[in-house]
């Protein structure tokens, strides 16, 4: 089986002026589509079958080579933070801000405990906001290539709604080092629709 690049559920500029179109055309273009060569290069000289990265690898990170790792949690990982953007103005609904002020005391105090997470991932990584089994809401950083699915991530469990991508390729272009300020301007782009879809 083959992996294939996730076809972008917008136009390159539609992010603008958060996200450039020249930052996605390269995020995108070329490193996401690197990561899906790599991993279909490296299945394919494994000689393993069909693998379904959510079920059969990230729950057994052990037991597949390095390679199938690294670029099955890059696939993955960029998919869904694709999914997790959309053009600016969506607001989160009425079930999703309940589960946010509940969780963090209000959408203010969410956005502050995101931007404080995503700022202190050190070097390359990721911020997610994740439901957990008891319906709450909590904040995990991963490393590099890693998610809240893989066995190597202490996470209890929990289910992924939204990912931030913190590596520099996501914002150097536009923000240069700037990090916080690509936070912030992420906070404009979030695709709340698919937040809501993603809960349990
Ligand atoms: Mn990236």
């Amino acid at each position: 089986m083959t992996f294939k690049l996730p076809i972008l559920p917008f136009s390159t500029d539609a992010l603008e002026p958060f996200m450039n179109q020249q930052t996605v055309e390269i995020h995108h273009g070329k490193h996401h589509a690197g990561y899906t060569t790599k991993l279909n290069k490296q299945i394919e000289s494994e000689g393993l079958g069909e693998l379904d990265l959510e079920t059969d690898v990230f729950p057994k990170t052990d037991i597949f080579p390095k390679g199938i790792i690294i670029n099955g949690g890059q696939y993955w990982n960029h998919s869904f933070f694709w999914d997790s953007i959309a053009p600016a103005g969506q607001a989160p609904s009425e079930k999703v801000m309940t589960a946010i002020n509940d969780s963090f005391g209000g959408f203010d105090a969410f956005k502050e405990a995101f931007t404080k997470e995503a700022s202190s991932v050190f070097g390359s990584g990721w911020t997610w906001l994740c439901q957990k089994k008891d319906g709450s809401l909590t904040l995990v950083n991963t490393l590099n290539h890693e998610n809240p699915l893989m066995d190597s991530v202490d996470s209890d469990d929990v289910t992924p709604l939204l990912v931030i991508d913190v590596w520099e390729h996501a914002y150097y272009l536009k923000y240069q080092n700037r990090r916080p300020e690509f936070i912030a301007a992420f906070m404009e782009i979030i695709n709340w629709e698919k937040v809501e879809e993603r809960m349990a």
